[in-house]
């Protein structure tokens, strides 16, 4: 069953008639209250009634991360503060943080997208939902908890942390759904087997997996030690907070975006030019309904790609693929590019690592280097030696021949790579 049928299968016409509409008020709305804007608007010598197509989208100036830096804290508001009821902002760990606010209306709709996604990935008013995104500043806790009440289910509100005692609870209240992100989902199914308690044995059903990259293989391997069906979700406080896009249940192709909500578009990250449905490039987001803090073509960092053909659970809203990663998480080792994400596929088809890793990257002279450190599974861990030297030298070979990067490979014991109860730490850049 749809959450909301009629918005969600909308014909692509109405769909985009009602984006546009939208698109309108919002670059009245931003020209007449944000002063960035006006400006940007006068620059490029257009005014909002001048748009009068989804194309003229393009005529329009990109917003970025350094824009929200640079007017710290509330500066990019579009209303004034005592219409604001919350604020959320990201960590800063690579700079100022952005500091993003929401009026009554921005968190009924968040509300009202995480309660659709929650039913995008399966989920029901029946269900306990196990919260285990962190609660505060972050978006991950409290977008995921007003959905789950929007949605009439039961929210246990335990965010992260707590590790063991979680474990605990996982067995004693039997939820149905478990919010976090999917490295600490596998922290807690490590913690829970110390414990003696098997959460594939649970009744845990649904999986809402995100914040943070993963590949297909690290599903399979969530999928199968904790006995659910793992969902991928996705979002960035900037925007709104987790629920832009969820995969459905019924087809679980890519994530379907709230197209109602959210205007996006595919650019090439180094040019700027937008590209055709299908390709690879920097998804690009305007925000179409939100009041507080309405971005126009927001630049994600985030590469994917969009798919407009019809998916087989009837929703018309178009599908954005997993996440291949972020533009300014990509390596360059020896002039070759590659992802973590690329690196993550290699180490978990290999028999006997766990997914615990970690890149890091140093500068010998005038190259960067990289090191994989990946944990061992126990079983591996108790093998001679020699087999563990053949074993580095064999992934090493698989990431040289399949993605062209010449890396050290390093087995370490089980348990020793840091866990987080959130986003995982993958690169360790010592390069100074
Ligand atoms: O991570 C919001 C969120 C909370 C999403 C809970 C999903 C679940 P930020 O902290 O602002 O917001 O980080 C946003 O995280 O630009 C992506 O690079 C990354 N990210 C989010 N979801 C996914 C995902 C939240 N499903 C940044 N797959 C985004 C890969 C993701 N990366």
């Amino acid at each position: 069953m749809l959450f909301d049928y009629e918005q969600e299968t909308l014909p692509r016409e109405e769909l985009e008639a009602l984006q546009l509409r939208r698109l309108q008020t919002q670059c009245e709305r931003v020209y007449a209250n944000v002063p960035f804007y006006r400006k940007k608007f006068d620059e490029a010598g257009l005014k909002p009634s001048e748009i009068r197509s989804l194309s003229d989208l393009t005529n329009l100036p990109f917003t970025e991360k350094q824009d929200l830096r640079n007017h710290y804290p509330f500066g990019m508001f579009a209303v004034p503060r005592d219409q604001v009821v919350r604020v959320h902002a990201s960590s800063g760990t690579t700079g100022r943080a952005t500091v993003v606010g929401y009026t009554r209306r921005d968190i009924r709709n968040w509300s009202e997208l995480m309660a659709r996604s929650f039913m995008l990935a399966g989920a029901n008013s029946n269900d306990v939902i196990h919260n285990a995104y962190g609660y505060g500043l972050f978006t991950g806790g409290l977008g995921a908890h007003y959905g789950a009440e929007r949605l009439g289910a039961t929210v246990i509100p335990i965010s992260g942390g707590s590790t063991k005692r979680q474990a605990v609870l996982l067995k004693d209240f039997a939820p149905d759904v478990i919010c976090c992100t999917p490295s600490y989902a596998l922290h807690l199914h490590e913690a829970a087997m110390e414990a003696g308690i098997d959460i594939a044995k649970l009744p845990l059903r649904i999986g809402i997996f995100g914040a943070e990259p993963w590949t297909d293989e690290m599903r399979r391997d969530v999928e199968r030690k904790m006995g659910l069906k793992a969902m991928d979700i996705y979002g960035l406080s900037e925007v709104m907070g987790p629920g832009v896009a969820m995969e459905c249940i019924e087809a679980q192709n890519g994530l379907h975006i709230q197209e109602d909500h959210f205007l996006v578009e595919i650019i090439n990250p180094e040019t700027g030019e937008i590209l055709p449905p299908g390709s690879t490039g920097e998804l690009v987001i305007t925000t179409l309904t939100k009041e507080a803090i309405p971005l126009i073509r927001y630049r994600t960092k985030d590469l994917t790609s969009l798919d407009y053909t019809p998916c087989k659970c009837g929703r018309t809203f178009a599908r954005m693929h997993r996440l291949m990663g972020r533009s300014d998480d990509m390596l360059i080792i020896r002039g070759v590019n590659v992802f973590p994400s690329q690196i993550e596929s290699i180490l978990l088809e290999t028999e006997g690592l766990t997914p615990h890793y970690q890149l890091i990257i140093k500068r010998e002279g005038t190259l960067d280097t990289l090191e994989v450190q990946v944990e061992v599974d126990e079983k591996l861990f108790s093998d001679a030696i020699k087999n563990l030297q053949r074993l580095e030298g064999g992934i090493q070979k698989n990431i040289k021949d399949f993605l062209g990067v010449t890396a050290k490979v390093k087995l370490v014991e089980p348990r020793t790579i840091e866990r987080s109860a959130g986003k995982a730490k993958r690169i360790i850049d010592q390069r100074g």
